[in-house]
């Protein structure tokens, strides 16, 4: 038997401006699958999602923007034990995905519209503090957009029919 890990990963999703394939609705059904597949390649094992609603919020920043669309992923069942290096390959591969949907951060203002939006919220109970991420999302118990579809994620899993 391999080792499971109990270290859950979670993953927030934001989108308030069209991607590539439409809608931020559209965008999230498209990339829900995707996501999957890009976190089972990362973690080169199959992998156990557990989805919250899609959540319609209402933007929070300083810019005035479109009401967002929010979701979260947990991923559970990993055999890998949390390390910053592969925390970190996971954030690059996220940015990716990003990349694929039009996002691109080069041109956009900070807390400002976007099309895909993908955060890593932990991963167990590892702590980091790079220039690039910090674990556990130093702000996402101050975001109501990040915790209902974080606990409703953890509660039970939800297909977006
Ligand atoms: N993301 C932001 C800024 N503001 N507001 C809501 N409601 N949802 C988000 O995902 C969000 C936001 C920048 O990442
Ligand atoms: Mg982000
Ligand atoms: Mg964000």
């Amino acid at each position: 038997m391999p080792f499971i890990s109990d270290a859950s990963v979670a993953v927030a999703l934001g989108a308030n401006r069209p991607s590539v394939v439409g809608t931020p609705r559209e965008t999230f059904v498209v990339v829900r699958p995707l996501l999957e597949d890009l976190l089972a390649g990362w973690a080169a094992q199959a992998l156990c999602c557990s989805w919250s609603q899609l959540l319609k919020t209402k933007p929070v920043g300083p810019v005035e923007q479109p009401d967002y669309l929010n979701a979260v992923v947990i991923v559970k069942g990993l055999t890998l034990a949390p390390s910053a290096t592969l925390a970190l390959d996971l954030l690059q591969r996220l940015h990716g995905l990003e990349r694929r949907f039009g996002r691109e951060r080069s041109l956009e203002q900070r807390w400002g519209p976007r099309s895909l939006d993908l955060d890593l919220l932990f991963w167990g109970e590892l702590r980091l503090e790079h220039p690039d991420l910090i674990l556990p999302h130093p702000r996402m118990h101050l975001r109501s957009f990040v915790m209902e579809p974080l606990l409703q994620a953890m509660n039970g899993a939800a297909e977006w029919t």
